[in-house]
């Protein structure tokens, strides 16, 4: 089975979006899981990539096919993923889920979404370039438990930081649980900023929100 993780690695990285979809494909029919399959496969493609971009070995038009590979690997795997949550009965909560402001890297949000729904949460997708206040309106009109802020570059996790301050100047700061995350963003930094919660992955996000709910 790890086979096909390591072939889906080198399809990201070769940006190839045919052999990732088809590679992808192959997963579900042969029932293997998805969530191994983004894990193991797909996103150690994407961190070879973007290692390899750091240190100049490759440039942005590379870097922009292997994204719309792991796109094309993910559209077909995380429809999966979200099925296999609870569809019966109550959410376990409800999340309102963006990128800041400035930034439209989407990727492990989508991951984050995707591994909520399986969870049994209730995602509300805001997408990309989302503004503090709009989080906030969106959170307030489904009465979300979390809102969920993602941030890629260093540049734009002030966003996450807007939120919070948002929140606190409308009132508003005990209403929501706030979570962070997104390559740059550290426990530090969330303690800084003093939000409820960050985590590393989108699997230790969906634990993070179990602990911080139950209290
Ligand atoms: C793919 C990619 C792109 C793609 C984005 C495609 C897309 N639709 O997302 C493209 C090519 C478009 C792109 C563009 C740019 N990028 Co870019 N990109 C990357 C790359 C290679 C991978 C990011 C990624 O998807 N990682 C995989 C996912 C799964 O990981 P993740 O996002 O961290 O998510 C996980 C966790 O963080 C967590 N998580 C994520 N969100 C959340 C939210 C919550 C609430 C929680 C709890 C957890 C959580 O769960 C996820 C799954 O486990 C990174 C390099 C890297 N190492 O990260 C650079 C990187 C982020 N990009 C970078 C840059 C500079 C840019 C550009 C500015 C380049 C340019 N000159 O135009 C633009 C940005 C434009 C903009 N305004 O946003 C820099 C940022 C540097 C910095 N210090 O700020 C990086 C680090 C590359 C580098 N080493 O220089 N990029």
């Amino acid at each position: 089975m790890s086979a096909i993780f390591e072939e889906l690695k080198q399809a990201v990285i070769d940006g190839d979006e045919d052999i990732t979809a088809e590679l992808s494909q192959k997963v579900l029919d042969e029932g293997i899981n998805p969530v191994d399959a983004v894990q193991q496969g797909l996103i150690k493609g994407i961190e070879i990539v973007g290692e390899a971009w750091k240190a100049g070995e490759v440039f942005l038009p590379d870097v922009m096919m292997s994204a719309e590979a792991m796109k094309a690997g993910l559209a077909l795997l995380e429809p999966e993923i979200a099925k296999l949550g609870i569809s019966e009965g109550e959410a376990k909560g409800k999340i309102v889920l963006g990128t800041v402001a400035g930034d439209i890297h989407d990727i492990g949000k989508n991951i984050t979404g995707a591994m909520f729904t399986a969870a049994g949460y209730k995602v509300f997708d805001l997408g990309t370039d989302i503004k503090p206040e709009a989080f906030i309106a969106k959170a307030q009109e489904v009465g979300a438990d979390i809102i969920g802020a993602s941030a890629l570059l260093t540049t734009t996790m002030v966003g996450q930081k807007q939120i919070i301050e948002y929140l606190k100047e409308n009132g508003l700061r005990d209403k929501f649980k706030v979570f962070v995350g997104g390559g740059p963003t550290s426990q530090a930094w969330a303690d800084e900023i003093g939000a409820d919660g960050w985590a590393e992955t989108a699997d230790d996000a969906v634990q993070l929100a179990g602990r911080v709910l139950a209290k």
